[in-house]
């Protein structure tokens, strides 16, 4: 019994993963490339990376490097 709970948790987990790899690097919280990475901060802003977004991203996920600041659906702008 135990065994089969364990075999669909991992086969929910899989199927909950994002789809990241298809988009080489790229983060599917955003539209537009925000590179996955510890952190993500705004090019131009006081942020210390290590991963910076050059431009703007909409947010069509949930805003995991807080780039969204104003809560407007843009990150970074
Ligand atoms: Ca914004």
């Amino acid at each position: 019994m135990r065994a089969v709970l364990l075999t669909a948790a991992v086969l929910a987990a899989l199927l909950a993963a994002p789809t990241a790899a298809a988009q080489d690097n790229c983060d599917p919280n955003y539209s537009g490339c925000v590179p996955i990475a510890s952190d993500v901060d705004c090019q131009n802003g006081g942020g210390d990376g290590p991963a910076y977004l050059s431009g703007s991203a909409q947010v069509i996920g949930v805003d995991i490097y807080k780039l969204d600041r104003d809560k407007n659906g843009i990150a970074c702008d």
